[in-house]
């Protein structure tokens, strides 16, 4: 199949997922063209069938906000006529939905098929906002093919929504031959003690992540054993966690590692992933960790349900639960051998559930299906 990607680029869960399926889909003999405001920053090497596009954006000083999303239509409808894709697939439905079912509109091609990916707020913040959702409603209904990360999503669009078009839940996935724990990795740190335990939080540092709640829970720990925690992200929250780290006095015990690109090294180090978002549609944060052997402590907003197994891969409390977190939290870091044998479940069930050669098929069957219908 051709297949044209639209995504954002950034350290997100939408855009990683965008660029691993693709790089899957491309190792499978399908060619895959990429288009985005700027190179995904996955997509790190070059690739046999890997192409990529970058949106041209005429700067005009008549323009106050340049519209990056007719500029984006242009491009998709040049490419998919340019390349004869089969299909595009949309991740995140603003605007990337909506700008592939106009970039068909133009084309006037019948045989042109949208799919959409919702990946969370795209649902639960932004389409759900007066602002867009309409369009967003427009978008899903207009869309070929629509898949959610998971059931919780799924059902939340039909009722956000109010639609009866099929949304099929496809999760979200590792490749697991590539990506497991790093052998030594807390010593090539060089400022992790081997005697102490260290907890770790990724995301974008926005408030759906209550990234304070992370250092709350941190400190409950911290007052009982010997510990680190390793702060991977950044965004409008890092002040107020900031604050919160000097609050309780833990500057010397919270490093702030800033956005990564490559988070593999960082999750090997770490005893204990935390997770405390308000909203989360799926977790691949949550789901990383899990690869790397590595329980996750979380909220049990959305979709974590779906991928942490109470107890067995990790525990969930109520969001804003801060107390019970840091109990569940001290109950495992006081425990080598259950640490361990969760940390096996939590790889096990990566293994058996969310691995890329369970789930890109998935995928291609959903694209075949879409293709016939
Ligand atoms: O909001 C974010 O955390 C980023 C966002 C994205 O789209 O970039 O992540 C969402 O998509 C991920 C990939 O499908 C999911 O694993 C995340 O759970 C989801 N985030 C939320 O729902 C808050």
């Amino acid at each position: 199949m051709k297949i044209g990607i639209v995504c954002y680029p950034t350290h997100g869960g939408s855009g990683v997922v965008a660029t691993e399926l693709g790089k899957e889909l491309a190792e499978r003999g399908h060619v895959v063209h990429f288009i985005s405001y700027q190179l995904p920053f996955r997509l790190d090497r070059f690739q046999p069938n890997v192409y990529y596009h970058e949106v041209d954006l005429l700067a005009y000083p008549l323009f106050k906000y340049p519209p990056y999303t007719l500029a984006l239509v242009n491009q998709i409808a040049d490419l998919a006529k340019r390349e004869s894709l089969d299909l595009i697939h949309a991740h995140y439905a603003i605007p990337h939905s909506f700008c592939a079912h106009m970039a068909r509109e133009i084309l006037e091609d019948r045989k042109l098929r949208v799919v959409t990916t919702l990946h969370g707020t795209d649902i639960t913040l932004v389409g759900s906002d007066k602002s867009f959702w309409r369009i967003t409603r427009f978008s899903i209904e207009k869309s070929d093919g629509v898949t959610a990360v998971s059931d919780n999503l799924a059902a939340e669009t039909r009722n956000t929504f109010g639609i009866e078009k099929p949304v099929k839940t496809i999760y979200n996935f590792i490749n697991t031959e590539r990506f497991y724990p790093q052998p030594a990795a807390r010593e090539k740190f060089g400022c992790l003690p081997a005697d102490c335990r260290v907890l770790l939080h990724i995301s974008n540092f926005r408030p759906v992540k209550r990234v304070p709640d992370v250092v709350e829970i941190f400190a409950r720990v911290r007052r009982e054993m010997r510990a680190k925690l390793l702060l991977v992200g950044d965004g409008v929250q890092r002040l107020e966690t900031q604050e919160a780290v000097e609050r309780h006095n833990l500057r010397d015990d919270v490093l702030f590692l800033g956005a990564q690109d490559n988070v593999l090294p960082i999750i090997s180090a770490a005893d204990l992933f935390l997770l405390p978002s308000e909203k989360e549609s799926f977790g691949l944060g949550a789901l990383e960790a899990m690869a790397c052997r590595v329980p996750v402590i979380s909220s049990d907003a959305g979709g974590l349900p779906e991928v942490i197994r109470q107890g067995e891969t990790g525990f969930m409390a109520p969001v804003g639960d801060i107390a019970a977190m840091a109990v569940h939290a001290l109950e495992l870091l006081s425990d080598d051998k259950r640490l361990r044998q969760m940390g096996e479940a939590a790889r096990r069930r990566v293994d058996e559930h969310f691995s890329s050669t369970l789930i890109v098929p998935q995928y291609e069957r959903f694209y075949e299906e879409t293709l016939k219908s």
